[in-house]
């Protein structure tokens, strides 16, 4: 069983860990955290991320290989900056690696890259996905029906708040930003991807978490269970489990649907807040166990200086999600 306190590696930093089960290992897709001068702020000018290196495990528990570099936002010709949380799916027997970036006027957008192995190196596309924005893609292959979607979103920092008028980027809503009071939240979003995984077949919908105490959308002031960033989306026993991080207070939390589109409904906490002012994660089932990756600072001690850890994790019989075993 991997050790909730060791990180998985320790040579370089690494954070938002996408984890897989591809060709019988385990495949992580993490940002790579780097050293900056960039004081910390609410916008995350901090997270100057130029590359990102994929690892894999044959066991979960076994030794962790880091493949190198796999793509490097230099070589991608949209991007300016800021490579943050990827992920990647693998479809028809190709990979398909999804990361985030700042555009040369600023603005988050979502960007793919293409390989045939699950390591990489990936093949950017020249261009992002058009009509995507904002940060924290998760892609998510329903194995039911092989249908591809992209979940993505993040306030303040990855200016969803930007984006509540139909295709206008509003930038005087930049930084720590959001609606208050008893409104509803802003939601993540999902798109269907289409069948070679490079475009979106429909506008992105918004993805609606519902309180279960009223049935309605979770309201603006709730920083409790409120999205904030950091989607992942996992099936368990035929349910949608829609994951994701509460921000400023440092949850991960999950919904429940029926559906991927949802709507979801909140129904609690994963991971009560580790050291530092982000959390990020991903679920993964592989042979037979279920795992979460997230991670934490304790190697630096610093909020943009990550490392990622692994831990087991259980269902109850009503298919909570619990951080031990339970005995059932
Ligand atoms: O790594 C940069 C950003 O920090 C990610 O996109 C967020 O999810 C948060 O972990």
């Amino acid at each position: 069983m991997p050790s909730p306190t060791e990180p998985l590696a320790t040579h370089i930093f690494t954070a938002d860990p996408s984890a897989h089960s591809f060709e019988g290992k385990i495949y992580v897709y993490p940002s790579h955290d780097r050293e900056t001068d960039i004081a910390d702020n609410d916008n995350g000018d901090q997270y100057d991320m130029v590359d990102y290196h994929v690892f894999s495990m044959d066991t979960i528990d076994g030794p962790v290989t880091d493949h190198g570099v796999s793509l490097r936002g230099a070589d991608v010709p949209w991007v300016s900056k800021q490579v943050w949380a990827p992920d990647a799916a693998c479809k028809n027997g190709k990979y398909f690696f999804y990361f985030p970036a700042r555009d040369k006027e600023g603005i988050f957008r979502i960007g793919v890259a293409e390989s045939d192995r699950p390591e990489g190196p990936f093949k950017p596309d020249e261009s992002y996905i058009p009509g995507s924005y904002s940060i924290d893609p998760a892609s998510y292959v329903d194995e039911d029906t092989n249908d591809a979607y992209l979940y993505f979103g993040g306030i303040w920092g990855g200016q969803l708040q930007c984006w509540q008028q139909k295709g206008v980027f509003d930038a005087s809503l930049s930084g720590p930003h959001e609606p208050s009071g008893k409104i509803p939240a802003l939601m993540p979003r999902v798109a269907k991807l289409s069948e070679d995984m490079h475009t979106f077949v429909e506008e992105p919908r918004e993805l609606v978490i519902l309180a279960p105490e009223t049935g309605e959308p979770l309201i603006a002031d709730d920083h409790d269970r409120r999205f904030f960033e950091a989607a992942w989306m996992h099936k368990y026993n035929g349910k949608y489990y829609f994951s994701y991080s509460t921000g400023d207070t440092h949850y991960l939390v999950y919904a429940t649907g029926d559906s991927p589109y949802g709507p979801f409904t909140y129904q609690g906490r994963i991971l009560e807040p580790v050291e530092g002012w982000t959390t990020h994660h991903s679920i993964v089932q592989h042979k037979g166990k279920w795992y979460l990756f997230y991670h934490d600072t304790s190697l630096s001690h610093k909020n943009h200086l990550r490392c990622v850890k692994a831990r087991e994790i259980f269902y109850d019989k009503e298919g909570k999600i619990q951080l031990e075993p339970t005995s059932e």
